[in-house]
């Protein structure tokens, strides 16, 4: 890759309820864009392997209990703990595939009833992502979908109220791909707008920050 100076890797954001597939998508994206040479990272969050990521891991696992703003900025806090990596990475001309981020955390907590503008003030400031993808799913299709695990918020009553939350967030820049398709018909969706979002970044995109 010729980089210019400005050139740089695209923050590349992956939203949805649980079960919509979104592990195995931004698996099959890093192996696609690998396949194109292009530098690339699977991240997640929450990232379970901080201090902050152990006490959100512990409280999803419901072996801890946190009041609901506690615990939404826990969430906030193990974004604004990367926050530098991910910068110098993107920088550094290195793509980066998120499974879940800010919206998760203001989705999330907002479906049990705190405020949202409440919920979106302490993500202010954190990067903002080049590309949101949505995976469309109703939460009764994802439900049947072998079934959740065990963890905190994996139940289908509160998975409608999430739903609802990340209909509000939604706006005309994120990218809505029907989930219930085939995995491969989403795949070959999701290839097409990444690919045009990496090169777009390429060319010298200015980063931007959240909310905007
Ligand atoms: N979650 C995730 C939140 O409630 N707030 C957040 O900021 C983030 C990133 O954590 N049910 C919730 C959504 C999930 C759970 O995520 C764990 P995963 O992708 O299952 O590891």
């Amino acid at each position: 890759n010729n980089h210019k100076s400005d050139s740089r890797g695209a923050l590349i954001v992956l939203e949805g309820l649980d079960r919509s597939g979104k592990t195995l998508q931004s698996r099959k994206l890093i192996s696609y864009l690998e396949g194109l040479s292009y530098s690339v990272e699977s991240w997640r969050f929450p990232d379970r392997n901080t201090g902050v990521g152990q006490m959100i891991s512990s409280y999803l696992a419901n072996k801890s209990e946190l009041d609901d703003h506690a615990i939404h900025l826990l969430f906030s806090a193990n974004r604004w703990e990367k926050r530098s990596l991910m910068e110098n990475k993107l920088r550094s001309g290195t793509t980066l595939i998120v499974d879940r981020y800010s919206f998760s955390g203001v989705a999330f907590s907002s479906a049990k009833g705190l405020d949202i503008e409440w919920c979106k003030a302490p993500e202010m400031g954190l990067l903002a992502p080049d590309l949101v993808l949505y995976l469309d799913i109703p939460p009764e299709k994802a439900a049947e979908r072998g079934g959740y695990g065990g963890e905190r918020y994996e139940q289908l009553e509160f998975q409608r109220k999430v739903a609802r939350s990340y209909q509000i967030l939604h706006d005309a820049s994120w990218k809505t791909i029907d989930a219930c398709l085939p995995i491969e018909d989403v795949e070959k969706q999701l290839q097409e707008v990444v690919l045009d979002c990496v090169t777009t970044c390429q060319k010298g995109k200015p980063l931007s920050q959240l909310w905007s």
